[in-house]
């Protein structure tokens, strides 16, 4: 921490963590939130031994035995000024420091790993672009940016990891994201820290931070064979979408590769930028909006695809090549190679979809 000395840093986290009244701290943004949370102590503690003293000391010289006559004592500018401004500037020092803080734990840098989460009573679902499927627990690397998306599918849950300050609430019907870099190896708590029926407190689970290279042993050891995106792909192809998304001069809808990230026009005139929530209310909703130059003839898939199938959809389309083949990216060559290398072909759709990889 660079805002006091990190030896005294060093000693009260220590001591702090020691006697369990802070968890460990765990990842990048674990020392910068207790200091904010520190400085919100420390303030409070000022101002709290401020006022007893002053209750206290004014209590003893102006009693009444010193005190018979009450005097009235007419305002003072300056008094009231200084006890104005103080506050103030100390409130707006932990309003922007704490908003610095917010924006820095939601926005994840654009290198960062994805892995996605599904809430439900009462478990997490965490899902990698890899293939592994896991639940109650959630497989990280160490010093590697982890970016989850994450979608409820019952009622609000919230994925909460004490020891890397972080926590994001997992929402019915909508994406929500959050990322966190660990520091340290080891097993950390998973709690839902939202109330969400009867198991509730049951809703745990481990994060186990790795080495680089138990990581990939773990990925290699634990995956399904079928990467995301092919489980897309097979989606994609039972589903029919690629009979009106083949990319094809003649097709009924939009191509699809590229999409993801690019600006579309709506028919209304309205330009968005396609991210996982688009796409997903794309296939749930697509009456919502209609992308300008096409009819809405898109049926809806509301109830026919689970979460974890949408996932695996949007993943597919955002590794969509331009010739309906799943593109290599940086995540999957990273997440998949023995997924592909293990199954040639895990299904018909895959088949024609050839995953390249090194
Ligand atoms: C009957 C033909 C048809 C089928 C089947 C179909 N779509 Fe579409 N889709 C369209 C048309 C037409 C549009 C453009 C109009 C609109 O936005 O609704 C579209 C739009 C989209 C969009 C918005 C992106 C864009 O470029 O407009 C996505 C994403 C999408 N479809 C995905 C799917 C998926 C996934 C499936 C299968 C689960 C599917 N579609 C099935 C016709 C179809
Ligand atoms: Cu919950």
């Amino acid at each position: 921490m660079d805002h006091i000395s990190p030896v005294l840093w060093q000693f009260l986290v220590k001591w702090l963590t020691n006697f369990a009244v802070i968890p460990p701290e765990a990842s990048k943004v674990a020392p910068q939130m207790d200091a904010l949370l520190l400085f919100m102590t420390l303030v409070s503690l000022v101002g709290l031994v401020l006022v007893i003293f002053l209750v206290v000391t004014f209590s003893i010289l102006y009693r009444r035995e010193r005190h018979p006559v009450a005097t009235q004592i007419e305002g003072s500018t300056l008094l009231e000024a200084t006890w104005t401004i103080i506050p103030l500037g100390l409130f707006l020092v932990m309003f922007v420091w704490g908003s610095v803080l917010y924006f820095r734990i939601y926005t994840p840098p654009p290198n960062a790993m994805q892995v996605y989460v599904v809430g439900k009573q009462w478990m997490w679902k965490a899902e990698h672009p890899g293939g592994q499927h896991e639940i109650n627990s959630l497989h990280v690397p160490i010093n590697q940016p982890v970016q989850l998306t994450l979608i409820s599918q019952d009622v609000f849950h919230s994925f909460s990891m004490p020891a890397f300050r972080v926590k994001r609430e997992a929402i019915p019907g909508r994406y929500t994201t959050v990322w966190f870099e660990a520091t340290e190896t080891g097993t950390f708590h998973l709690f839902c820290s939202q109330y969400c029926g009867t198991a509730h407190s049951a809703m745990i689970g481990d994060i186990v931070v790795m080495s680089p290279e138990n990581y990939k042993k773990w990925l290699q050891s634990s995956t399904s064979g079928v990467s995301l995106a092919q489980d897309g792909e097979r989606l994609f192809a039972s589903l029919s979408c690629s009979a009106c998304h083949n990319g094809t001069p003649g097709a009924r809808g939009p191509n699809l590769a590229g999409v993801y990230g690019s600006t579309l026009t709506l028919s209304d005139g309205q330009k968005v930028t396609v991210d996982d929530a688009y796409l997903r209310q794309a296939i749930l909703n697509p009456s919502a909006h209609i992308t300008q130059g096409y009819s809405p003839i898109m049926p809806t898939y509301q109830g026919q695809v689970s979460e974890e199938g949408l996932f695996s959809l949007v993943e597919y389309i955002k590794n969509l090549d331009s010739n309906y083949r799943i593109k290599q990216t940086t995540t999957t060559t990273e997440l998949a190679p023995v997924a592909t290398a293990a199954t040639p072909a895990a299904s018909p759709a895959a088949n024609n979809g050839k995953v390249s990889h090194e």
